[in-house]
């Protein structure tokens, strides 16, 4: 945790972008275009549009903008998780940014990076806050058994050759939070520590997602990812259809599958097919 900064007021902080990009600047990237809104519907949805409205320019190459992009609102109306659900996105008391980036990967490299997002968050938090963050599988940062902050990484894809032509990484993130709706009162955190305002932290949240981006699927990222993890070895529930199932999640694999033993059994669960929790 940084001691040389003074801890400031966050909710009181307006988000600005020229501030958000001289943070990517001193972390060495300068050309990461900005764009600040005080209330959307989603920033993925402006992220989507922006990189298709790229793709659909025409431009010749070397006058095609090429990213990357950040998103960042002070609320959102109709922010989302994954499947549907939606992310609680009230006025400055946390951020919600979407990164736009160019990648030409096939999908199969897309949970590398949804994970390697969350060691970037993590490593972030880390520097700023006293408490000690924890992924809980697959893209949920977890406080004291509590979701602070949660990643959705959505993708638009080049018809021609079916690859990833760009990943939108959008990450929701509970600072001064304090009335939660009563569904999330009892599961839902706020990192209320951090001595940082918000034009910084997200600057340093999308340098650090910029970087990991780079090389997503590196042992490095994916043993910290394992280390991280705060469902290793603990009992984890999940439903197959109406049936609960229950087990003990022993190692995520290299596929960023859960591999959950079940009495004589080994299950592989995929994200995409399970929502686990811990017991
Ligand atoms: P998820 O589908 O894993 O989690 C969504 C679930 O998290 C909800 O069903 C609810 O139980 C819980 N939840 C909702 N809001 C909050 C909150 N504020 N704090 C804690 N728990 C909550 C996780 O999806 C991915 C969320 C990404 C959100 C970002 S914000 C910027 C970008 N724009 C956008 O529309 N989504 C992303």
């Amino acid at each position: 945790m940084s001691s040389t900064m003074d801890k400031k007021s966050i909710s009181n902080n307006e988000l600005n972008a020229e501030a958000i990009a001289s943070v990517l600047t001193a972390h060495g990237i300068p050309d990461c275009r900005v764009y600040v809104y005080d209330t959307v519907d989603s920033t993925q949805d402006i992220g989507k549009a922006l990189a298709r409205s790229n793709e659909l320019r025409s431009l010749p190459k070397e006058r095609t903008l090429s990213g990357p992009f950040l998103i960042t609102a002070d609320s959102q109306t109709k922010g989302r998780g994954r499947y549907g659900r939606s992310f609680y996105s009230p006025h400055a008391t946390g951020i919600y940014m979407s990164l736009v980036i160019s990648v030409e990967k096939p999908f199969s490299d897309f949970l590398s990076i949804t994970t390697a997002a969350a060691v970037a968050v993590c490593r972030v938090i880390e520097r700023h806050s006293h408490r000690k963050p924890g992924i809980k599988w697959v893209n949920d940062v977890w406080f004291d058994g509590k979701k602070a902050c949660g990643i959705l990484t959505e993708a638009v894809t080049n018809a021609e050759n079916g690859l990833c032509k760009y990943v939108i990484i959008g990450i929701g993130m509970n600072l001064s939070t304090k009335d939660f709706p009563k569904e999330l009162s009892d599961i839902a955190f706020s990192i209320d520590d951090m001595d940082i305002e918000r034009n910084e932290l997200i600057g340093e949240i999308a340098s650090e997602v910029l970087k990991v981006s780079e090389d997503p699927c590196s042992d490095e990222l994916f043993y910290e990812y394992k280390d991280r993890s705060l469902i290793l070895g603990r009992e984890v529930w999940w439903m197959e259809g109406d049936k609960r199932r229950t087990g003990t999640a022993i190692d995520i694999n290299r596929s960023g599958n859960l591999v959950v033993r079940t009495g004589e059994d080994i299950v592989k669960l995929s994200s995409g097919d399970v929502s686990v929790r811990p017991l």
